[in-house]
Protein backbone atom coordinates (compact mmCIF):
# COMPACT_ATOMS: atom_id res chain seq x y z
CA UNK A 1 0.00 0.00 0.00
CA UNK A 2 1.18 3.52 -0.66
CA UNK A 3 0.11 6.43 1.51
CA UNK A 4 -0.03 10.02 0.14
CA UNK A 5 -0.51 12.55 3.19
CA UNK A 6 -2.44 15.73 1.66
CA UNK A 7 -3.73 18.91 3.31
CA UNK A 8 -7.43 20.04 1.60
CA UNK A 9 -8.28 24.08 1.81
CA UNK A 10 -10.00 26.06 -0.22
CA UNK A 11 -9.78 29.80 -1.44
CA UNK A 12 -12.64 31.62 -2.02
CA UNK A 13 -14.30 28.69 -2.48
CA UNK A 14 -11.94 26.77 -5.17
CA UNK A 15 -9.92 23.88 -3.39
CA UNK A 16 -6.01 23.00 -3.79
CA UNK A 17 -4.98 19.69 -2.03
CA UNK A 18 -1.54 19.86 -0.95
CA UNK A 19 0.75 16.66 -0.80
CA UNK A 20 2.73 16.73 2.04
CA UNK A 21 4.55 13.88 2.06
CA UNK A 22 4.62 10.65 0.07
CA UNK A 23 4.64 12.08 -2.60
CA UNK A 24 7.30 11.81 -5.66
CA UNK A 25 10.84 12.66 -5.28
CA UNK A 26 12.28 14.69 -8.21
CA UNK A 27 15.10 15.34 -7.65
CA UNK A 28 16.59 18.69 -6.43
CA UNK A 29 16.60 20.36 -9.83
CA UNK A 30 15.02 23.51 -10.86
CA UNK A 31 11.31 23.54 -10.39
CA UNK A 32 10.63 24.10 -14.41
CA UNK A 33 13.09 20.77 -15.14
CA UNK A 34 11.12 18.92 -11.92
CA UNK A 35 8.01 19.29 -13.51
CA UNK A 36 9.16 17.57 -16.68
CA UNK A 37 9.78 14.27 -14.45
CA UNK A 38 6.67 14.50 -12.59
CA UNK A 39 4.72 14.38 -16.14
CA UNK A 40 7.17 11.65 -17.51
CA UNK A 41 7.58 9.60 -14.90
CA UNK A 42 5.00 10.16 -11.75
CA UNK A 43 2.19 11.54 -13.90
CA UNK A 44 -0.16 8.57 -11.96
CA UNK A 45 0.46 10.26 -8.55
CA UNK A 46 -1.10 13.33 -10.57
CA UNK A 47 -4.07 11.45 -11.51
CA UNK A 48 -4.29 9.58 -8.63
CA UNK A 49 -4.62 12.92 -6.33
CA UNK A 50 -6.92 14.91 -8.33
CA UNK A 51 -9.27 12.52 -10.04
CA UNK A 52 -12.04 10.36 -8.90
CA UNK A 53 -12.52 8.41 -6.83
CA UNK A 54 -10.10 10.17 -4.52
CA UNK A 55 -10.17 14.41 -6.03
CA UNK A 56 -12.52 15.91 -8.84
CA UNK A 57 -12.34 18.20 -11.99
CA UNK A 58 -12.44 21.09 -10.00
CA UNK A 59 -9.54 20.23 -7.64
CA UNK A 60 -5.38 21.74 -7.84
CA UNK A 61 -3.37 20.15 -6.69
CA UNK A 62 0.38 20.95 -5.44
CA UNK A 63 3.40 19.08 -4.47
CA UNK A 64 5.11 20.70 -1.19
CA UNK A 65 8.46 20.20 -2.41
CA UNK A 66 12.05 21.43 -1.31
CA UNK A 67 13.20 24.59 -3.25
CA UNK A 68 15.64 24.89 -5.91
CA UNK A 69 16.12 28.93 -5.24
CA UNK A 70 18.27 28.76 -2.49
CA UNK A 71 16.61 32.29 -1.33
CA UNK A 72 13.14 30.48 -1.13
CA UNK A 73 11.57 28.63 2.15
CA UNK A 74 9.70 26.36 0.07
CA UNK A 75 8.92 24.93 -3.35
CA UNK A 76 5.93 23.66 -4.69
CA UNK A 77 4.47 22.40 -8.44
CA UNK A 78 0.70 22.48 -9.33
CA UNK A 79 -1.16 20.38 -10.98
CA UNK A 80 -5.06 19.87 -12.31
CA UNK A 81 -6.97 16.62 -13.51
CA UNK A 82 -5.08 17.39 -17.15
CA UNK A 83 -1.60 18.40 -16.71
CA UNK A 84 0.45 20.90 -14.64
CA UNK A 85 0.75 24.70 -13.70
CA UNK A 86 3.00 27.54 -13.99
CA UNK A 87 1.45 28.88 -11.13
CA UNK A 88 -1.72 28.87 -9.41
CA UNK A 89 -2.36 32.18 -6.95
CA UNK A 90 -5.11 30.65 -5.05
CA UNK A 91 -2.98 27.33 -4.60
CA UNK A 92 -0.15 29.60 -3.34
CA UNK A 93 -2.75 31.13 -0.92
CA UNK A 94 -3.86 27.87 0.12
CA UNK A 95 0.19 26.90 0.48
CA UNK A 96 0.58 29.37 2.99
CA UNK A 97 -2.56 28.91 5.17
CA UNK A 98 -1.57 24.82 5.05
CA UNK A 99 1.86 25.22 6.75
CA UNK A 100 0.27 27.86 9.19
CA UNK A 101 -2.41 24.79 9.85
CA UNK A 102 0.79 22.54 10.06
CA UNK A 103 2.48 24.86 12.55
CA UNK A 104 5.82 25.42 10.02
CA UNK A 105 5.25 28.96 9.60
CA UNK A 106 3.75 32.21 11.13
CA UNK A 107 2.81 35.79 10.54
CA UNK A 108 5.69 37.52 8.52
CA UNK A 109 6.85 37.04 4.46
CA UNK A 110 8.13 33.25 3.13
CA UNK A 111 8.92 33.15 -0.62
CA UNK A 112 8.07 30.11 -2.86
CA UNK A 113 9.74 28.78 -5.47
CA UNK A 114 7.77 27.14 -8.70
CA UNK A 115 8.37 26.27 -11.73
CA UNK A 116 8.00 29.55 -13.31
CA UNK A 117 9.89 31.22 -10.74
CA UNK A 118 9.98 33.16 -7.30
CA UNK A 119 7.00 34.23 -5.44
CA UNK A 120 6.23 35.86 -2.07
CA UNK A 121 3.31 35.45 0.07
CA UNK A 122 3.07 37.53 3.55
CA UNK A 123 0.86 35.84 5.98
CA UNK A 124 -1.00 38.91 7.98
CA UNK A 125 -1.75 38.11 11.80
CA UNK A 126 -5.47 38.03 10.30
CA UNK A 127 -4.93 34.90 8.11
CA UNK A 128 -5.17 37.19 5.13
CA UNK A 129 -2.44 36.03 2.73
CA UNK A 130 -0.72 38.51 -0.21
CA UNK A 131 0.46 36.39 -2.85
CA UNK A 132 3.23 38.76 -5.07
CA UNK A 133 2.79 37.37 -8.36
CA UNK A 134 5.49 36.57 -11.38
CA UNK A 135 5.75 38.85 -13.53
CA UNK A 136 2.63 39.49 -15.59
CA UNK A 137 2.26 41.04 -19.10
CA UNK A 138 -0.40 41.75 -22.02
CA UNK A 139 0.77 39.87 -25.15
CA UNK A 140 -1.46 40.51 -27.71
CA UNK A 141 -4.42 43.27 -27.66
CA UNK A 142 -7.95 43.09 -29.21
CA UNK A 143 -7.80 39.72 -30.86
CA UNK A 144 -10.91 38.77 -32.38
CA UNK A 145 -11.68 34.86 -33.29
CA UNK A 146 -14.37 33.40 -34.89
CA UNK A 147 -16.43 30.53 -32.66
CA UNK A 148 -18.19 28.32 -35.10
CA UNK A 149 -21.88 28.37 -34.15
CA UNK A 150 -21.61 31.52 -31.69
CA UNK A 151 -20.19 34.18 -33.17
CA UNK A 152 -17.02 36.84 -33.02
CA UNK A 153 -15.55 36.90 -29.53
CA UNK A 154 -12.54 39.78 -29.12
CA UNK A 155 -10.41 39.83 -26.36
CA UNK A 156 -7.04 39.75 -25.11
CA UNK A 157 -4.05 37.36 -24.53
CA UNK A 158 -2.28 37.70 -21.53
CA UNK A 159 -0.06 35.67 -19.00
CA UNK A 160 -0.27 35.83 -15.04
CA UNK A 161 1.11 32.86 -14.19
CA UNK A 162 -0.35 31.10 -16.76
CA UNK A 163 -2.01 31.56 -20.25
CA UNK A 164 -5.65 33.86 -20.51
CA UNK A 165 -7.48 34.89 -23.09
CA UNK A 166 -9.72 37.38 -21.52
CA UNK A 167 -12.86 38.12 -23.36
CA UNK A 168 -13.78 42.00 -23.68
CA UNK A 169 -16.60 41.52 -26.51
CA UNK A 170 -19.25 39.11 -26.71
CA UNK A 171 -20.88 38.53 -30.52
CA UNK A 172 -23.45 40.93 -31.27
CA UNK A 173 -26.63 39.16 -30.29
CA UNK A 174 -25.93 36.89 -28.37
CA UNK A 175 -28.35 36.29 -25.23
CA UNK A 176 -26.41 35.53 -22.17
CA UNK A 177 -27.08 35.12 -18.82
CA UNK A 178 -25.50 37.46 -15.83
CA UNK A 179 -22.57 35.41 -14.64
CA UNK A 180 -24.11 33.76 -11.66
CA UNK A 181 -22.95 30.15 -10.71
CA UNK A 182 -26.20 28.56 -11.40
CA UNK A 183 -25.31 29.59 -14.91
CA UNK A 184 -21.97 27.74 -15.23
CA UNK A 185 -22.63 25.29 -17.64
CA UNK A 186 -23.20 27.92 -20.45
CA UNK A 187 -20.10 29.64 -19.68
CA UNK A 188 -17.88 26.69 -20.12
CA UNK A 189 -19.54 25.19 -22.73
CA UNK A 190 -18.29 28.87 -24.45
CA UNK A 191 -15.51 28.78 -22.87
CA UNK A 192 -14.51 25.77 -24.31
CA UNK A 193 -15.35 26.28 -27.75
CA UNK A 194 -13.59 30.14 -27.73
CA UNK A 195 -10.30 28.10 -26.38
CA UNK A 196 -10.37 25.51 -29.19
CA UNK A 197 -10.96 28.30 -32.17
CA UNK A 198 -8.07 30.12 -30.48
CA UNK A 199 -6.00 26.84 -30.63
CA UNK A 200 -7.61 26.42 -34.25
CA UNK A 201 -6.95 29.58 -35.63
CA UNK A 202 -3.33 29.69 -33.95
CA UNK A 203 -3.87 32.25 -31.60
CA UNK A 204 -1.19 31.48 -28.56
CA UNK A 205 0.93 33.10 -26.32
CA UNK A 206 4.50 33.72 -26.44
CA UNK A 207 6.94 31.12 -28.43
CA UNK A 208 3.24 29.34 -29.75
CA UNK A 209 2.50 28.75 -25.63
CA UNK A 210 -0.98 26.88 -25.56
CA UNK A 211 -4.08 29.57 -23.73
CA UNK A 212 -5.07 27.04 -21.52
CA UNK A 213 -7.86 29.75 -19.69
CA UNK A 214 -10.85 31.41 -20.61
CA UNK A 215 -12.22 34.64 -18.71
CA UNK A 216 -15.77 35.98 -19.07
CA UNK A 217 -16.38 39.63 -17.12
CA UNK A 218 -19.35 41.45 -15.55
CA UNK A 219 -20.33 43.72 -13.09
CA UNK A 220 -20.07 43.17 -9.85
CA UNK A 221 -22.72 42.14 -7.53
CA UNK A 222 -21.40 43.99 -4.48
CA UNK A 223 -21.09 47.66 -5.88
CA UNK A 224 -18.51 47.99 -3.42
CA UNK A 225 -16.21 45.80 -6.02
CA UNK A 226 -14.93 46.29 -9.20
CA UNK A 227 -15.37 43.74 -11.76
CA UNK A 228 -17.45 40.04 -11.94
CA UNK A 229 -15.62 37.18 -12.95
CA UNK A 230 -16.44 33.27 -14.67
CA UNK A 231 -12.53 31.53 -15.15
CA UNK A 232 -12.50 28.24 -17.45
CA UNK A 233 -9.60 26.34 -16.06
CA UNK A 234 -7.77 23.80 -18.74
CA UNK A 235 -9.56 21.00 -17.22
CA UNK A 236 -13.07 21.96 -18.13
CA UNK A 237 -13.49 23.15 -14.76
CA UNK A 238 -14.75 26.60 -13.63
CA UNK A 239 -12.27 28.50 -11.24
CA UNK A 240 -14.32 29.32 -8.09
CA UNK A 241 -12.16 31.60 -6.72
CA UNK A 242 -11.02 34.94 -8.87
CA UNK A 243 -8.36 33.38 -9.84
CA UNK A 244 -4.74 34.82 -8.93
CA UNK A 245 -2.93 33.81 -12.08
CA UNK A 246 -6.36 35.14 -14.02
CA UNK A 247 -6.14 38.29 -12.23
CA UNK A 248 -2.82 38.91 -12.58
CA UNK A 249 -3.38 38.85 -16.52
CA UNK A 250 -6.15 40.93 -15.91
CA UNK A 251 -4.10 43.80 -14.36
CA UNK A 252 -1.47 43.99 -17.06
CA UNK A 253 -4.36 44.50 -19.28
CA UNK A 254 -5.93 47.38 -17.36
CA UNK A 255 -2.41 48.67 -16.56
CA UNK A 256 -1.54 48.38 -20.00
CA UNK A 257 -4.78 50.37 -21.10
CA UNK A 258 -4.17 52.96 -18.62
CA UNK A 259 -7.29 51.91 -16.98
CA UNK A 260 -5.60 50.98 -13.02
CA UNK A 261 -2.73 53.17 -11.86
CA UNK A 262 0.34 51.31 -9.77
CA UNK A 263 -0.91 51.07 -6.26
CA UNK A 264 -4.59 51.69 -6.74
CA UNK A 265 -6.38 48.44 -5.68
CA UNK A 266 -8.81 46.09 -7.75
CA UNK A 267 -11.67 44.36 -6.22
CA UNK A 268 -12.23 41.25 -8.46
CA UNK A 269 -15.23 38.53 -7.69
CA UNK A 270 -15.44 35.40 -8.69
CA UNK A 271 -18.53 33.60 -10.57
CA UNK A 272 -19.72 32.29 -6.47
CA UNK A 273 -18.93 36.00 -5.34
CA UNK A 274 -15.49 35.44 -3.54
CA UNK A 275 -13.24 38.10 -3.82
CA UNK A 276 -9.44 38.76 -4.12
CA UNK A 277 -8.04 42.44 -3.22
CA UNK A 278 -5.38 43.13 -5.82
CA UNK A 279 -2.99 45.93 -6.85
CA UNK A 280 0.82 46.23 -8.70
CA UNK A 281 3.85 47.72 -9.33
CA UNK A 282 5.18 48.48 -12.58
CA UNK A 283 7.83 45.89 -13.62
CA UNK A 284 11.18 46.16 -14.46
CA UNK A 285 10.77 45.58 -18.09
CA UNK A 286 8.29 47.86 -20.45
CA UNK A 287 4.56 46.64 -20.61
CA UNK A 288 4.76 44.18 -17.39
CA UNK A 289 3.52 44.48 -14.05
CA UNK A 290 4.11 42.48 -10.93
CA UNK A 291 0.85 41.83 -8.94
CA UNK A 292 -0.11 41.42 -5.72
CA UNK A 293 -3.23 39.18 -5.04
CA UNK A 294 -4.57 39.19 -1.57
CA UNK A 295 -7.14 36.60 -0.46
CA UNK A 296 -7.86 33.58 2.57
CA UNK A 297 -7.92 29.90 2.62
CA UNK A 298 -9.54 27.88 4.82
CA UNK A 299 -8.22 24.30 5.85
CA UNK A 300 -11.00 21.81 5.15
CA UNK A 301 -9.49 18.30 5.78
CA UNK A 302 -6.52 16.37 6.53
CA UNK A 303 -5.98 13.19 5.49
CA UNK A 304 -3.71 10.00 3.95
CA UNK A 305 -4.60 9.05 0.16
CA UNK A 306 -4.32 5.45 0.47
CA UNK A 307 -3.50 3.80 -3.10
CA UNK A 308 -4.35 0.07 -2.98
CA UNK A 309 -2.54 -2.38 -5.84
CA UNK A 310 -4.98 -4.56 -6.25
CA UNK A 311 -7.74 -1.21 -6.97
CA UNK A 312 -8.17 -1.01 -10.90
CA UNK A 313 -9.12 2.66 -10.57
CA UNK A 314 -6.14 3.65 -7.90
CA UNK A 315 -4.62 6.23 -9.86
CA UNK A 316 -8.20 7.74 -10.98
CA UNK A 317 -10.53 7.69 -13.72
CA UNK A 318 -11.74 10.98 -15.52
CA UNK A 319 -15.44 10.69 -14.96
CA UNK A 320 -15.99 14.20 -17.31
CA UNK A 321 -13.74 12.80 -19.74
CA UNK A 322 -11.46 15.93 -19.39
CA UNK A 323 -9.03 14.32 -17.62
CA UNK A 324 -6.11 11.36 -18.21
CA UNK A 325 -6.78 7.83 -17.18
CA UNK A 326 -4.43 4.70 -17.21
O1 LIG B 1 -5.79 31.02 -8.77
O2 LIG B 1 -4.25 31.13 -10.33
C1 LIG B 1 -5.24 30.62 -9.82
C2 LIG B 1 -5.83 29.43 -10.48
C3 LIG B 1 -5.43 28.86 -11.65
C4 LIG B 1 -6.29 27.78 -11.87
C5 LIG B 1 -7.17 27.71 -10.82
N1 LIG B 1 -6.86 28.73 -9.98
Amino acid sequence: MQSIDVIDSHTGGEPTRLIVSGGPDLGRGPLHERVIRFREEFDHVRRAVTLEPRGSDVLVGGLLCEPHDVSCDVGVIFFNNVDYLGMCGHGAIGLISSLEYQGKIGPGVHAIDTPVGKVTAELAPSGLVSVANVKSFRHAAAVTVDVPGLGSFTGDVAYGGNWFFLVTSLPEGLELPKLRVHDHARWTDMGVRLRAALAANGITGDSGAYIDHVEFFGPPEDPAHDSRNFVLCPGGAFDRSPCGTGTSAKLACLAADGKLAPGALWAQESIIGSVFSCSYQEGSEPGTILPTIAGTAFVSATASLVIDPRDPFRHGFAAAGTGATE
